[in-house]
């Protein structure tokens, strides 16, 4: 290992045992295409996008000239009462990308502030139409919409809210859709569940539709570990809200951007939202940028009301130029290697190579859409949680950065992966999965 010239101590880690891992660290220093480096060499298969982010493929040399062109002309102006044409080009950009008429953008950093973004956007529309006592707002059970306050409040995986009060009133869960008996080792999206879409009427009826102003969900739930919509449950979801004057959110932070081998899950899924929140792959993790889609509907509520500032929210950095450039070259990139639909492509490779595990010992399920799969483990008994991390140790000493929630093992490879990676990443999972039964 080589001599470390920082202390580990200082940096709080986010997610992360700190006490374990600062014991034994896992540090990563340089990447390249669909590798990482360790910091004692070894070459690191990254099965795992970086956190499911890194959609193009490490520090491709494109969007790396963008960043530096960016830095060297205008590292930052104001887009508050001013502007610059990054923001400009990259939302003119996303629009074209984006189905239907989601034909505006409004830029924060991260996902977690695309969600607050969202919501807030949610409320305030109804209001700026005279429907002001719309405020409640409903998510579902093992979301994940980032970690404000907003966002953990229709979230809906507990340890990231048992800790926090309170949080955001009003707030309602649909239950998730997952369910062993019913659909374990399902491929792609399962046959039985759409019914329970229906639950968001009897939460209509308990609060009545006029107190409720969004309903909002991952596509296909990613950090809970990987949860497929059953077959006709967006659908469903879409016409419940369309019949009661709900807005709908698709939270694309995962989806977005090619996972599903298409530029969103809205595409994939034929099921357009009237917002659509992203992140991760729209810069492919090189700078920090996230953002909602707006349908026209929506920006036309707001352009309808009082003159002067439409919408009192935003970010010092909504629409940053080196964020900017970096969206912009990501998408060129994106567009001239036909990253999409090489991840469609590739798609049922990576499904029957996922299922090739079912059979392991303690494989309880996988699942999988698109580029996305999880594989989940029987927990030992009383100790959830601790096979997952001995498979994602495991992995990492083979030679493969994988994702664990709990005792699921998540795999989401770069949109640039080849069959070969693909090959390499579950015959590695496989092997360790057997090595710690
Ligand atoms: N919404 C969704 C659907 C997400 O997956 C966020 C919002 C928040 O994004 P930011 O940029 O604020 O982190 C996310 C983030 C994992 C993992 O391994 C998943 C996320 C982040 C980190 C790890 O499951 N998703």
């Amino acid at each position: 290992m080589s001599a470390r010239d920082y202390d580990l101590e200082p940096f709080w880690m986010p997610f992360t045992a700190n006490r374990q891992f600062k014991a034994a660290p896992r540090i990563l220093v340089s990447a390249k295409d669909m590798h990482y480096t360790a910091e004692d060499g070894r070459k690191i298969l990254d099965s795992t996008a970086g956190l499911w982010c890194v959609n193009a493929g490490h520090c491709r040399e494109p969007i790396v000239r963008a960043i530096k062109q960016q830095a060297e002309s205008l590292d930052f102006a104001p887009t508050f009462q001013m502007g610059h044409p990054g923001p400009f080009r990259l939302a003119q950009t996303i629009a074209h990308l984006a189905p239907s008429d989601l034909n505006h953008v409004f830029f924060a950093n991260s996902g977690s502030e695309a969600v607050d973004s969202a919501l807030k956007i949610a409320l305030a529309y109804h209001r700026v139409r005279g429907e002001g006592q719309r405020t409640r707002l409903i998510g579902r059970e093992r979301a994940y919409h980032g970690v404000g306050f907003g966002g953990i409040s229709v979230g809906g995986m507990t340890p990231n809210r048992k800790v926090f009060g309170a949080m955001l009133p009003g707030v309602d869960h649909l239950p998730h859709t997952h369910d062993l008996e019913k659909m374990a080792k399902s491929r792609g999206q399962p046959e039985w569940g759409a019914h329970l879409a229906n639950d968001l009427e009897r939460i209509v009826a308990l609060h009545d539709a006029s107190n409720i102003a969004a309903v909002i969900v991952e596509p296909v739930q990613g950090s809970t570990g990987v949860v497929v919509p059953p077959k006709g449950y967006l659908e469903r979801l879409r016409a419940i809200c369309d019949k009661h004057g709900l807005l709908l959110i698709f939270d694309e932070v995962i989806t977005g951007f090619g996972r599903l081998g298409s530029a969103f899950a809205a595409d994939y899924f034929g099921v357009i939202p009237d917002m659509i929140t992203f992140a991760k792959g729209v810069t492919s993790a090189t700078v920090p940028m996230g953002g909602v889609i707006v349908r026209k509907h929506v920006y036309d509520a707001f352009m309808g009301g009082p003159e002067g500032i439409e919408l009192f929210h935003g970010y010092t950095y909504s629409g940053h130029p080196l964020a900017a450039a970096a969206g912009e070259a990501t998408l060129a990139l994106y567009h001239d290697e036909e990253l999409f639909a090489n991840a469609a492509r590739l798609a049922p490779c990576f499904e029957d190579a996922a299922h090739s595990l079912a059979d392991i010992p303690n494989v309880i399920d996988v699942r999988n859409i698109g580029l996305m799969a999880g594989i989940e483990l029987a927990p030992r008994p009383g100790k959830p949680g601790a096979r997952g991390y001995e498979a994602l140790v495991g992995c990492f000493e083979a030679g493969l950065l994988t994702r664990i929630t709990g005792d699921t093992l998540a795999c989401s490879p770069p949109l640039i992966a080849t069959k070969a990676h693909i090959d390499q990443i579950f015959t590695t999972i496989g092997k360790v999965l057997k090595a710690i039964a």
